[in-house]
């Protein structure tokens, strides 16, 4: 088995469909699915499914989204068969839901309902799994879909699979903690539990002319201070460019407070991968270690964790990091030479020149943005978060 063994004492559980990895947003869309198959194919060639229980899931019904999303959205989504179809009908609609221009967000492809249903099918099922007492961290990479809204898609979400992951949480755990590190705000799963103290969200992510515009210092949920919600909300803003070390120290300082002051019973990450250097999309600089760091402070807290996947636009990077994070969940110390045995393993090169593979590692360094903060502009964001905890410390 490769040296990989099962983890002592707790259960990891693995929830995929294959299926998922097929669909197509387009050739110039950022996103990708198939760098889910990158993903589960390093996984597999370190023999990390030896140490975890594999689940292909179902796909979501139609009465599980609905306990979220509007039905006429719902429909909308489930019975627009192709892009032809778009010409032909649906004008009026596509414009409500998903608008519509060349390079769209949130563009309508083949199979789209299929793609939906799936990823939300993994990740209920991975909370499912949680709440039953089967496993006690549980992963959903195709998940983490943070910016779909009720009745409207945005930033490549269609469907929020978290926001229906944690009301089926809520049936168990009285407070649940979200922590999200991907690059962008979370902000659809912060809509959602806006007024709600049952679950606190935490979003790292860039602030500051880059989508979707929202969780900046002043959002820390609704204004009126006796509201249940009030404080709840809790958003770090971040500028271009932070590394490692800065990211592990806020990190660390913010949610180990947070944690403190909270005390949820189980708690949801979601590990955007497009957090780190390198990324088509996003402007931090952070390694794969760094990432996995934070994965790793959560799961020191002996709770209950569903970890979902989210951005990540350089599949080769996102396949590495989300592996890395798959062995941190087990306790496995991987080997950085990348297996041998892998399919496509040229698909996990660098822009190359000539044969052989440019990064042969997992553990690559990538920086790629200067860095456009000081020191002090970190001390004074973590001391404002810690303010904010205190107005919920009871
Ligand atoms: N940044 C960025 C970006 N790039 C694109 C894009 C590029 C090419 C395409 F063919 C289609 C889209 N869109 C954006 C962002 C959305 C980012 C979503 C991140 C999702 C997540 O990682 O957090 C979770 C999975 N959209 C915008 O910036 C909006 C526009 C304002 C500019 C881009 N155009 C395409 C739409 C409007
Ligand atoms: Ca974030
Ligand atoms: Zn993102």
């Amino acid at each position: 088995q490769n040296g990989i063994e099962r983890p002592q004492g707790y259960t990891v559980s693995f929830h995929y469909n294959p299926e998922v990895e097929q669909h197509h947003f387009g050739s110039k869309h950022p996103m990708k699915p198939w760098r889910l198959q990158l993903t589960k194919q390093l996984v597999f060639g370190y023999g990390l499914h030896y140490a975890m229980d594999l689940n292909e899931s179902l796909p979501a019904s139609m009465s599980e989204l609905a306990r979220f999303h509007d039905n006429d959205y719902l429909n909308f989504l489930r019975y627009i068969k192709s892009p032809a179809d778009i010409q032909k009908r649906h004008r009026e609609e596509l414009n409500r839901y998903v608008f519509t221009d060349e390079f769209n967000d949130c563009p309508i492809f083949d199979g789209i309902w299929d793609y939906v249903t799936l990823c939300t099918g993994a990740t209920l099922e991975a909370a499912h799994s949680l709440s039953s007492g089967q496993s006690d961290i549980a992963i959903s990479w195709s998940g983490g879909l943070h910016h779909a809204k009720k009745r409207q898609a945005s930033g490549f979400c269609y469907v929020n699979d978290i926001v229906l992951a944690i009301q089926h949480l809520l049936e168990k755990y009285v407070r649940v903690l979200y922590i999200d590190i991907d690059v962008h705000h979370g902000d659809g799963v912060e809509a959602a539990f806006f007024n709600t103290d049952r679950v606190m969200t935490l979003s790292y992510h860039k602030y500051g002319e880059f989508f979707p515009g929202t969780g900046g210092p002043d959002d820390t949920g609704p204004k009126g201070y006796t509201e249940p919600g009030a404080y709840f909300s809790l958003n770090v803003p971040l500028e271009d460019g932070i590394d490692d070390k800065d990211y592990e120290w806020l990190f660390r300082r913010i949610t180990g407070k947070t944690i403190e002051v909270y005390r949820p019973e189980v708690i949801v990450l979601q590990c955007g991968a497009d957090s780190l250097g390198g990324d088509r999309l996003g402007k931090f600089n952070l390694n794969i270690k760094a990432h996995g760091k934070c994965v790793e402070f959560v799961k020191s807290h002996n709770l209950p964790i569903l970890i979902l996947g989210g951005g990540g636009y350089t599949p080769r990077n996102v396949a590495r990091t989300w592996c890395h994070e798959t062995a941190l969940c087990v306790g496995a110390t991987l080997h950085d030479e990348l297996p041998s045995f892998i399919p496509y393993r040229q698909a996990f090169e660098g822009p190359s020149h000539g044969s052989g593979l440019l990064y042969p590692e997992l553990n690559i360094k990538r920086l790629s943005h200067p860095k456009t903060y000081e020191r002090k502009d970190l001390e004074t964001c973590a001391a404002r978060c810690e303010d904010q905890l205190r107005c919920i410390a009871h």
